[in-house]
């Protein structure tokens, strides 16, 4: 296990203030920082900082919650290579918050209502490192309750992460972040496939731009579902092209094979993330073809974000699996 105690690494948070917003900014370096947004319809600043005493509700929380200086120093020691090699700011605050919070998981909240969206991130947002949502799989969807759900997930420290998989042309991919959702306002993360070319990136980060905000692109170079057709020649296709765009944060890797995840690894190297769907602590074939590898493996293998969404939300006690996964997953960083 890592020694976690003394570290002399400059404070992440200072990259935080590069982050355009479309709102004005609030310091992010202090302790009271973070406020829960008074405007429901706006979004405050991208992925701030959070006060997470005024967040728990009378929750216990077990793991400790450090400050993000605290948390910021410490990055280095237990992240490595990762964390020297990778000068993103959207990468450097995930790593950040996931020293904070003690965790790894991304939730993938694939709910039908806003309601049911709102009380599972309310329920396990202690857990969180990222909030991955489906736009459109929502009925009742609407800009004002949306602005609600992504405010909350702010409160909580975490990322939006919109998974409506781009694959157009750049010009329509960014008209497509855009559009009736208006996905370049809220999500700090998109995915894209990148079967039409890396055009598709500048497509997204214009998309960004166009409302004066940043992003980051998660590439899929893998896919946890059988039968997928992205073979390893297309994989390292992908990683040859995304790592030299600045605008790619990671790539998606398969979560339900270890080996896949080392392969990925060793070809994406330490400046890129590898985020892994395909997780459960039930390994083996699930719904419709979907594939589980165990939290714990994954992250020995090289996963740097377990994406999980019915390993909590289909849960019979949702907190007790969040907190599972969060303690599996922040235990196998310090392993590895
Ligand atoms: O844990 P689950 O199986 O309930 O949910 C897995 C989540 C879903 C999928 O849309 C997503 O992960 N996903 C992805 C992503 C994140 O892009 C890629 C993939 O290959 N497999 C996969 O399941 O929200």
């Amino acid at each position: 296990m890592r020694d976690v105690s003394v570290k002399n690494i400059a404070n992440p948070s200072a990259n935080i203030s590069n982050i355009t917003s479309i709102a004005p900014k609030k310091p992010v370096n202090s302790a009271n920082a973070m406020e829960i947004p008074a405007e429901p319809l706006m979004i405050r600043s991208n992925w701030p900082t959070f006060d997470i005493k005024s967040k728990l509700n009378g929750i216990r929380y077990s793991p400790s919650f450090r400050r993000t200086k605290q948390a910021g120093s410490m990055s280095g020691e237990i992240w490595g290579d990762l964390w020297s090699s990778n000068q993103s700011a959207f990468a450097r605050r995930y790593m950040t918050t996931v020293v904070e919070k003690e965790t790894l998981v991304c939730l993938a909240a694939d709910l039908r209502t806003m309601d049911e969206i709102s009380a599972l991130i309310t329920e396990v947002g202690p857990y969180i490192a990222c909030l991955k949502l489906h736009v459109d799989i929502v009925n009742d969807w609407n800009i004002e309750g949306w602005m609600r759900i992504c405010n909350e997930a702010r409160s909580q420290g975490v990322a939006i992460w919109e998974d409506r998989k781009f694959a157009d042309i750049g010009r329509v991919s960014r008209q497509q972040m855009a559009g009736a959702f208006d996905i370049r306002s809220w999500a700090d993360i998109v995915t894209a496939h990148l079967i039409s070319g890396p055009d598709i990136i500048q497509g997204l980060q214009d998309g960004w731009s166009d409302v004066e905000r940043d992003g980051g692109v998660l590439l899929l170079a893998q896919m946890s579902s059988r039968g997928n057709l992205l073979d390893e020649k297309y994989t390292k296709t992908v990683v040859n092209l995304g790592n030299k765009e600045d605008g790619v944060l990671g790539y998606i890797g398969n979560g339900s094979d270890p080996g896949a995840i080392q392969a990925l690894r060793e070809i994406v190297g330490s400046n890129r993330m590898i985020w892994t769907p395909g997780i459960n602590l039930t390994i083996g074939d699930g719904v419709a073809g979907q594939r589980y590898g165990h939290p714990r493996e994954a992250v020995l293998a090289g996963s740097d974000c377990l994406i999980v969404g019915s390993g909590i939300h289909q849960s019979q006690d949702r907190r007790v699996a969040a907190a599972e996964y969060a303690r599996i997953s922040w235990q196998a960083l310090l392993d590895r």
